[in-house]
């Protein structure tokens, strides 16, 4: 039983075994993705996710990340899906575009879908943010992942 006397509370499960999980990373910028991808695939790994529970696709952008996304979810193979990626505003004039738009494409196919999408693609100021940013970053995805693809079957 949870915190509250007589309701039921699903208390969150990160447990990785048996889930297959597709990680869609894009190259821009592709230190920072490196560094989301490595922290990521590790906590993946130390939560019990086998590696050949996982695949890893890369893609030029981050604007190219969502209909990579959906393409994954419509197949059935994934019980979650993970997006990594970083938009610099100081190395691009479009900057609001590129991130708006992933963001928003990203929230659009897990909606439409029902397949959960952790969102680890980073937006910052500079390279420094990204860089100070990108382990955590990486690992609060595949967390979140977990955590989602065991839900959703219990709702
Ligand atoms: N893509 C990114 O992932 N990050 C960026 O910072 C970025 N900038 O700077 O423009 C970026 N642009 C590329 C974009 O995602 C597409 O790949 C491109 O527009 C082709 O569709």
């Amino acid at each position: 039983m949870g915190r509250y006397d007589g309701i039921e509370e699903l208390e969150p499960d990160t447990k990785g075994t048996g889930l297959r999980i597709g990680i869609v990373m894009g190259r821009f910028n592709i230190d920072v993705g490196d560094g989301l991808l490595s922290s990521c695939t590790a906590g993946l790994l130390k939560h019990g996710v086998a590696q050949k529970d996982m695949r890893i696709v890369t893609v030029p952008g981050a604007l190219e990340i969502p209909l990579t996304l959906k393409k994954m979810a419509q197949s059935g193979k994934y019980d979650a899906l993970i997006a990594l990626g970083a938009v610099i505003r100081g190395e691009t004039y479009h900057f609001e575009i590129v991130s708006n738009e992933s963001s928003r494409g990203i929230t659009d196919v897990q909606l439409s879908t029902g397949v959960p999408i952790a969102n680890g693609i980073l937006t910052t100021e500079n390279d420094d943010q990204a860089e100070a940013r990108m382990a955590q970053k990486g690992l609060d995805c595949a967390i979140a992942a977990l955590e989602m693809a065991r839900l959703m079957p219990r709702l």
